[in-house]
């Protein structure tokens, strides 16, 4: 492999603004706590760093509802701050890159108040409009997609919710703006983009209705209580039948080889990684998209090594059919889904099971990304007080539920917090204390803290004992680092009919790793003669050992071994 570029060898780490760390003690985070933490992040050895977005914002969407896309959140801080951020983040090695949400503005933004003000201002085809609402198309949020606008007697559509009118990006004028602001974060140095929800861009032209029998809540609840294999498929396949016809619509292509030939004009590789799996927007591998996430390892409730086997041929397969041969990008776990120590744990073993999940990551081929407080073991907190849910998503369900649906108060808030997305966002824990040390005691945090901060999970905590999980990251990030094969190597599976551990190679033409995986709660002696050789170099083991007798490879439950042969 020629030189990598810095986005392969990366291990990047997303931060959500709003949670991450709170510098004027006002319960919000903002960059004067980011820039206070950069040696955290420094230490836990990360490379890269991608923002949940920053930008002025209604809040509606927790900030994906942008009402500027030059400025800072004022309770984020200043311009000048996120510079200070940029710039400490580039001293210490570390690239950042920013959230760009194209398909859609907030209805507070200044276009938006100027398109929906008549039929005839400058603006007026900046957004989707029609006289009555021409599909039963929804929204993924807040039920039907077309919203009246009394200012101007139509309908506006939104993908996501109301207050996130979708922008009409067949207008040049939109592009033209879009572009404006991209720019003016590149010139800032910004090292590239994670595009948000990119497949919702372009709509059916033809605007066809969907198909399946049920509104938005009624999929909402029917999937909620889908229980067997035979329901959730049902579930699975209305989802996409009630949307299909609102994402993926062509003209995407050209639109992301535009904004890639943007960035190549400006030096150090500016990158771009799209929201979305699909391959496919990565054009002949350097034309559009640098990345795009494995989102099919994670769309499970428990990671096996079949799982993870088949994701891999699978996923490796198709990259290696793009003319440039397209990148690898990996990732279990964001600000959208349930934090990976509840969402891939069995309940009894989460922990054991958190750091598997990490060596499966880490050392599988391709860009890892991390999602803040996961490396000290952060879980959901499911808020079932509707009244302190900020996800607007699920304020919406409650409403429904109970409104529409006749569901119990108590059951409607309990459902309505196990969606919310509010669980995984809460505040980072950096202390036993008060609110885990996010704000000072009095101060009321934008969501609460789960309270397990007092109980080890905090960075505290975890920084001074060795057997942390903080610590295990640290060392697995290491690792990972320091070893040629596992960033650049290729990726050759072995012992593939084995059920309960997961083996591959990784290997450059300088180095061979093996890496083998426990997946069992049993232990496991494994033999590994079949590789023709008969001893290997521990570089990581989950169990005290230095020699590995590759004959008899004895593994503990959920144990991991990296290996160089
Ligand atoms: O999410 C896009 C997306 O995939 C959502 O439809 C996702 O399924 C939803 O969040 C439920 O999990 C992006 C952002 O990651 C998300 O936070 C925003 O709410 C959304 O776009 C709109 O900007
Ligand atoms: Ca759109």
């Amino acid at each position: 492999m020629s030189q990598p570029k810095w986005w392969q060898t990366a291990i990047f780490y997303q931060i959500y603004p709003r949670s991450f760390a709170d510098g004027n003690s006002d319960g919000i985070g903002d960059f004067k706590g980011m820039i206070e933490k950069l040696d955290y992040l420094q230490a836990l050895g990360v490379t890269g760093l991608w923002l949940s977005p920053h930008f002025p914002s209604p809040l509606w969407d927790c900030g994906y509802d942008i009402s500027d896309y030059e400025a800072v959140a004022p309770e984020y801080g200043s311009l000048e701050n996120f510079a200070r951020f940029l710039e400490g983040a580039h001293a210490r090695g570390m690239k950042v890159i920013l959230d760009l949400v194209l398909n859609h503005t907030s209805d507070q933004h200044s276009w938006f108040l100027e398109s929906k003000s008549s039929r005839d201002n400058p603006k007026a085809d900046w957004y989707v409009w029609a006289d009555t609402p021409p599909n039963n198309w929804q929204s993924c949020f807040d039920g039907p997609a077309w919203t009246y606008a009394p200012e101007r007697g139509q309908y506006y559509y939104h993908y996501f919710m109301k207050q996130q009118p979708d922008l009409n990006w067949r207008n040049p004028q939109v592009k033209a703006a879009m572009w404006k602001a991209v720019r003016f974060w590149l010139d800032l140095g910004v090292d590239g983009f994670r595009l948000d929800a990119l497949g919702t861009i372009y709509e059916d032209p033809a605007m066809t209705p969907h198909s399946v029998p049920m509104t938005l809540t009624e999929l909402r609840h029917f999937s909620d209580n889908a229980k067997t294999p035979k329901e959730r498929k049902l579930a699975e396949k209305y989802w996409f039948d009630m949307f299909k016809h609102q994402w993926g619509g062509p003209g995407l292509h050209d639109l992301m080889k535009e904004l890639r030939a943007i960035l190549d004009e400006y030096p150090g590789d500016r990158m771009l990684v799209g929201e979305d799996d699909n391959i496919d927007y990565m054009g002949n591998g350097d034309d559009e998209l640098h990345l795009v996430f494995n989102f099919p390892l994670m769309r499970t409730d428990r990671l096996t090594p079949d799982w993870a086997r088949r994701n891999q041929a699978e996923r490796l397969s198709r990259l290696d059919t793009l003319q440039t041969r397209g990148w690898p990008c990996n990732t279990l776990g964001n600000h959208d889904s349930p934090r990976l120590l509840n969402r891939y744990g069995d309940g009894v073993h989460n922990l054991q099971m958190a750091r598997l999940h990490l060596a499966l990551l880490l050392t599988l081929r391709g860009t890892p990304f991390l999602y803040n407080g996961e490396e000290i073991g952060m879980t959901d907190l499911i808020i079932t007080d509707p009244s302190q849910l900020r996800d607007t998503m699920a304020t919406w369900y409650y409403e429904s539920l109970v409104n529409e649906l006749k569901i119990e108060p108590a059951e409607a808030a309990l459902r309505a917090g196990t969606m919310s997305r509010d669980k995984n966002r809460t505040p980072m824990q950096w202390q036993n204390a008060p609110n885990g040390g996010f704000c000072p005691p009095g101060v009321t945090p934008w969501l609460p803290v789960n309270p397990n901060y007092a109980v080890g999970v905090n960075v505290a905590d975890q920084e001074t004992d060795p057997d942390s999980l903080l610590n295990f990251y640290r060392r697995m990030i290491r690792v990972r680092k320091e070893t040629p094969a596992l960033v650049a190597g290729e990726y050759k599976p072995i012992h593939e009919k084995a059920s309960k551990y997961l083996a591959f190679l990784r290997f450059t033409p300088e180095q061979t790793v093996l890496v083998a995986l426990n997946f069992s709660v049993k232990p496991k002696r494994l033999d590994f003669s079949d590789l023709g050789a008969t001893s290997a170099q521990v570089i990581f083991s989950s169990a005290e050992r230095t020699e590995l007798p590759l004959t008899k490879a004895d593994l503990e439950p959920f144990g991991i071994l990296i290996a160089t042969l």
